[in-house]
């Protein structure tokens, strides 16, 4: 047990705790926001639903202030690569006062959608011509700045990123802004791990294998700053780079991550969409996370996980709302599971046995993943644990004559109207009936970052 004094006893109606929900559950809240045992005679009635936040496990915030911009027909055959090269042209323009204000706007979205912890993939390092800032992290730190202001939980995963193709080929210029040699990666690990707090786990990231030079790859995955905390990896998101691996390097992305690395539980497969059923049964058996982005997935193009196989085999995943075309938990576990019901013409893909339902497999599921590829004490209301969680609204109709065995599959698959009323996360409460505690004043600064951004 904590021994800070306990600021907050919560008597929950309802609280989503060891996958199933419990009826009149209590808890405390320390003064350092972590959850503490009840003790309070005088708890205050959470009348409704109570559930652990969401980890959020795969963003580049930076994205969030193009989404719908790139949904007109271009001149030819549109694909995730012309994508990006819109994407390449928005990332020129974002400096760290635009980012942090598109981040902050970002982060009190996704804590008003229940989640509240991000994991922020993040390879926008440098001035656009590649010359480091004045101090060198200045973006990184944007994002810490910005998840402050927001309240939510953040695990910083700067990224490597040394080449621009399978064969070692340098940076184009307008990737030159994210690039590092190893040294200069490590120096910058260095100087964020200094910011790592009870908020704050820096981690690390390799862009893709794309991104790392296979000269380089065995020196950075033995190199020491590498031996503790998590991996995330962009692996195998489209079919080109999936033949392109082929070629150059003899095997496909998964096969080859698990040929040259040790991949365990720090890992996080961001993307694992291209999977033959011998690498699903591998990846799932190794402890990794398969870090899925379904929204984004399908705004690009890119294709279908393929979820029963991995289920069945006991692999881990977690959602991301990474581009940010969509920022809700729900609209993620949604498109999770029709893909699959569009693809294979069944229902109730996620659930295993008969009586499982889809809605709690996959809200179990996501929400342990998420948490070990966040590597911070989220994802449940246990003692010790950062106090995150949301109180659905009880007077919404979606919600209505819902009792425990249906409540969950109402608030995932019902409704458009987000019954998430209530969040507090690291013991602050952050969205009270629906409004952010600084809304107001970070969209408002989002607005003007982006109509500058506009106008340049
Ligand atoms: C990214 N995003 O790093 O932002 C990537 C696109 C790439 C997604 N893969 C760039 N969704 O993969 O080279
Ligand atoms: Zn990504």
């Amino acid at each position: 047990m904590s021994d800070t004094a306990a600021v907050y006893q919560f008597s929950a109606k309802y609280l989503w705790q060891d996958a199933q929900w419990r009826r009149d559950a209590t808890f405390g809240v320390d003064s350092d926001g972590r959850v503490a045992a009840a003790a309070g005679e005088l708890p205050d009635y959470l009348d409704g639903w109570v559930l652990p936040g969401m980890p959020n496990l795969h963003s580049h915030a930076f994205q969030r202030a193009m989404a719908g911009l790139a949904e007109r027909r271009g001149p030819g055959d549109d694909s995730f690569w012309t994508w990006r090269e819109t994407m390449y042209g928005f990332a020129e323009r974002i400096d760290p006062g635009s980012l942090q204000a598109i981040a902050a706007q970002l982060y009190v979205e996704m804590l008003k959608a229940g989640y509240t912890q991000v994991c922020e993939f993040h390879y926008l390092h440098h001035q656009p011509d590649g010359t480091p800032y004045a101090q060198p992290e200045a973006m990184s730190l944007a994002l810490i700045e910005a998840a402050r202001e927001a309240g939510i939980a953040l695990t910083l995963l700067p990224v490597l990123y040394m080449s621009g193709g399978f064969d070692g080929r340098a940076l184009s210029p307008r990737q030159r802004r994210f690039g590092h040699d190893v040294d200069g990666y490590m120096r910058l690990l260095t100087n964020l791990r200094k910011h790592e707090s009870h908020h704050v786990r820096v981690g690390v990231a390799l862009h893709s294998l794309r991104a790392i030079p296979e000269s380089a790859w065995r020196g950075i995955v033995e190199h020491e700053a590498l031996q503790t905390g998590p991996i995330h990896i962009h692996i195998a998101e489209q079919i080109g780079e999936v033949q392109d691996c082929l070629a150059k390097r003899g095997a496909r992305p998964v096969e080859w991550l698990f040929d040259h690395a040790a991949v365990d539980a720090r890992w996080c497969l961001v993307h694992a969409t291209h999977l033959t059923d011998g690498e699903t049964t591998q990846l799932a058996r190794s402890g990794a996370v398969a870090g899925l982005c379904p929204t984004t997935e399908a705004n690009l193009g890119d294709g279908l996980f393929p979820l029963a196989r991995y289920l069945e085999a006991g692999g881990r995943l977690g959602i991301g709302s990474d581009s940010h075309i969509s920022i809700s938990p729900i609209e993620e576990l949604r498109w999770l599971e029709y893909g699959q019901r569009l693809s294979t013409r069944h229902r109730n893909v996620a659930a295993r046995a008969a009586g499982d339902s889809v809605g709690e497999t996959l809200w179990r599921e996501v929400q342990k993943g998420g948490a070990q590829a966040a590597d911070l004490p989220i994802g449940a209301l246990d003692v010790g644990k950062r106090a995150d969680f949301f109180v659905l609204d009880s007077e919404s109709p979606l919600l209505a004559a819902r009792d425990q065995r249906s409540v969950m599959d109402s608030f995932l698959f019902a409704g458009n109207v987000s019954p998430v009323r209530h969040v507090m996360a690291g013991g602050k409460w952050v969205v009270r009936d629906f409004q952010h505690r600084d809304e107001a004043r970070i969209a408002a600064r989002y607005r003007m970052a982006v109509t500058r951004l506009a106008s340049s």
